[in-house]
């Protein structure tokens, strides 16, 4: 069953060996991160260089390196992590809005290769982003 392999061993099996990627360290807790929700599925904690009064990433446990290397069978995953975000957004008291970014590869500016939605929130976001 799913649930009995770690979740090394399913981004193993799923996507290859990726590299771990800092946010390895942060899921293992081998790096302290200021972490506001954890399941078995994901963890949300705060950046450690906030672009707004409220910046926090939402990561799956599984190491998906970026969105499009996510599959079919990530559907749920990917629909929990959104689920959390505004879950999360909703406890910060992001009441007036928030901004939800996925950056992806490198015209995406994606320094993380571990999948990650940033939430963003506290003030006003302007359009289009750099
Ligand atoms: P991206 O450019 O989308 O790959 O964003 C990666 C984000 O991760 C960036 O906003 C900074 C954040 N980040 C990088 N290293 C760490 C870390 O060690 N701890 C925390 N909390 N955040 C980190």
């Amino acid at each position: 069953r799913r649930d009995e392999v770690s979740p090394a061993e399913e981004a193993s099996r799923m996507y290859g060996s990726p590299a771990p990627t800092i946010f390895s360290k942060v899921i293992d807790k081998s790096l302290p991160a200021d972490i506001i929700y954890e399941d078995e599925k994901c963890l949300a904690f705060r950046d450690i260089t906030p672009k707004a009064p409220v910046h926090f990433l939402v990561i799956p446990k599984v190491q998906i390196p970026r969105l499009s290397a996510a599959q079919d069978g990530d559907a749920e995953l990917l629909g929990h992590l959104l689920l959390v975000a505004k879950n999360e957004a909703k406890k910060e008291g992001l009441s007036e809005g928030y901004r939800v970014v996925i950056n992806e590869g490198p015209h995406g500016a994606q320094s993380v290769y571990h999948l990650h939605i940033h939430v963003l929130g506290g003030r006003q976001m302007t359009w289009p982003p750099g």
